[in-house]
């Protein structure tokens, strides 16, 4: 039987690097000879990236509740579970994700006020235990973050999606978690400086991957 594979979740705030640099943890840990699923949430999956577009759409025309919001986010992560990640884990390889439920804690628990008891209830409902291996956390002000992604938004003539339409201090409530989170498991979490340039925290997060990868190896 072929060992668990590892779980690699990359967070933080909106514009912070975290596309760019899935494909980089990607990239540094095929070179590595390690098979990699990368995907994302929400979505992942079909039916998951369907749930995406619903908590996405920016429609002003039927306001999406605070708990239909965390309940379609629990739904579309439990999909992708099961379709995605326990299969790709189980037979060895390892998952890199694009957010995971600690943007839930993020999001949903700092952004939208919902009690984070209710959102480790339903964690535990959904996950049964499972956690990430290693979360490695972007972290700046969403103010700069904010205009790294006004020059995208400008350039592609795009519509701002439902969380983009927040203002800043959601962004703030938003930081302020993750940062919680990240002191409250130390051994998870590795805390990255994602202001600097690119290049500057792609050593970073090469530094953070092989420590893990020697130790778990
Ligand atoms: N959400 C939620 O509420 N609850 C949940 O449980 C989950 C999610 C899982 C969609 O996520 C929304 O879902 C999200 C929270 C909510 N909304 N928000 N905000 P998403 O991951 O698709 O959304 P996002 O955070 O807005 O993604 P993003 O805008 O694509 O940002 P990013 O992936 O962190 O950044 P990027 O695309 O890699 O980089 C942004 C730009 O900066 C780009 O032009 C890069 O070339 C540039 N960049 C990257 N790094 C650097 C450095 N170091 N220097 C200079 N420029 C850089």
């Amino acid at each position: 039987m072929s060992k668990r594979g590892r779980f690699i979740t990359l967070e933080g705030g909106e514009g912070v690097g975290k596309s760019t640099n899935v494909a980089f943890v990607e990239a540094w840990l095929k070179e590595r000879g390690i098979e990699v699923v990368r995907t994302r949430e929400p979505g992942g999956t079909a039916r998951a990236e369907a749930i995406r577009e619903l908590l996405l759409d920016p429609s002003p025309t039927e306001p999406l509740s605070v708990d239909a919001e965390l309940l379609l986010v629990f739904a579309a992560r439990a999909q992708h579970l099961a379709e995605k990640i326990l299969p790709a884990l189980e037979r060895g390889a390892w998952v890199v994700c694009d957010r995971f439920t600690d943007a839930t804690f993020a999001y949903q628990g700092g952004g939208r006020g919902i009690d984070a008891q209710r959102i480790a209830q339903l964690e535990q409902f959904v996950q049964r235990g499972l956690a990430p291996d290693v979360t490695l956390l972007l972290d700046m002000s969403p103010e700069a973050a904010k205009e790294r992604l006004e020059g995208r938004l400008r350039d592609l003539n795009t519509q701002r999606d439902r969380f983009e339409q927040e203002r800043v201090e959601f962004f703030m409530a938003v930081r302020r978690a993750y940062l919680e989170r990240a002191a409250s498991a130390p051994e998870r979490f590795a805390l990255i400086d994602a202001a600097q340039p690119l290049q500057d925290v792609q050593v970073a997060l090469s530094r953070v991957l092989e420590e893990r990868v020697a130790q778990w190896r």
